[in-house]
């Protein structure tokens, strides 16, 4: 008798607050304490490199069981295909509830890691150009092709610069209004809050100014209000309803 194995249903983002926590400290209890105090501001925790290579995938699942959001890994899965796939399902198996992954590796890696999501129901973000300054060079130059190939593959959606919001316009313009747009690059690296969504994001993604300050919960909330009378009177929010995304 063939066995049914169970795959677990993944969370899906909703944009409440429009922030995800990049949770990148490298000790488990000090990042469940500040997921379990900062969860009412953020949408979603992301978890990458510097948590899981000190307390191994396992910790993928021990936030998951401490809040209710929506966990995403930024692996930025950039493999041939065949490797691909078994990181997606390692991660996915592990309780991730999307994941971060690289486009310009090429179709036939993206449409691999998409289709192993699919089985799990998670999302794929692709990084279409980073926020970092070096993104400029060989990133930048393909990204509109990379946001493009995400839409016609059908991600859930792209990462694109908070640092330079006037390319989240353009690629919102490229990948339309039914895919999300996740801009990190807030606070430490220089971009202002809410400038990424009046641009068109969904979501702006936020590391170091809050698990870095004194009071990561107290920090959170104060960025949710910045956020809000940002925000306040220009367009609002659910990502369905972009119908135009011109600046404010
Ligand atoms: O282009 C990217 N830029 C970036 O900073 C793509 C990313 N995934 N990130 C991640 O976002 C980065 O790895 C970190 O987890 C987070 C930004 O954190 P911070 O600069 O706000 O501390």
């Amino acid at each position: 008798m063939t066995q049914t194995v169970r795959v677990p249903k993944a969370r899906q983002l909703v944009p409440r607050t429009r922030v995800i926590h990049a949770l990148d400290v490298e000790d488990l209890d000090k990042a469940l304490t500040i997921a379990n105090a900062i969860e009412p501001y953020v949408d979603s925790i992301k978890l990458s490199y510097p948590l899981i290579l000190a307390e191994g995938p396992q910790a993928i699942g021990a936030i998951k069981e401490a809040v209710k959001v929506p966990i995403l890994t930024c692996f930025k899965v950039a493999d041939i295909p065949e490797i691909s796939h078994r990181i997606m399902k390692a991660t996915l198996d592990a309780g991730a509830d999307g994941v971060t992954l690289h486009g310009f590796v090429g179709r036939d890696t993206v449409r691999e890691c998409i289709k192993v999501a699919n089985e799990y129901n998670a999302q794929t973000l692709v990084i279409a150009e980073m926020s970092h300054p070096g993104a400029e060079e060989f990133m930048q130059p393909v990204g509109e092709k990379i946001a493009e190939m995400a839409k016609n593959l059908g991600a859930t959606g792209i990462v694109a610069p908070a640092t330079r919001p006037q390319r989240v316009k353009r690629y919102r313009e490229i990948i339309g209004r039914e895919r999300i747009i996740a801009a990190p690059g807030v606070g430490s690296q220089g971009g202002h809050v809410g400038d990424a969504i009046l641009m068109g994001a969904d979501y702006e993604i936020i590391g170091r100014s809050i698990y870095q300050a004194k009071d990561p919960a107290e920090t959170a909330k104060q960025i949710q209000h910045q956020l809000r009378s940002r925000l306040e009177g220009k367009r609002p929010i659910p990502l369905i309803q972009y119908a135009r995304h011109d600046a404010v």
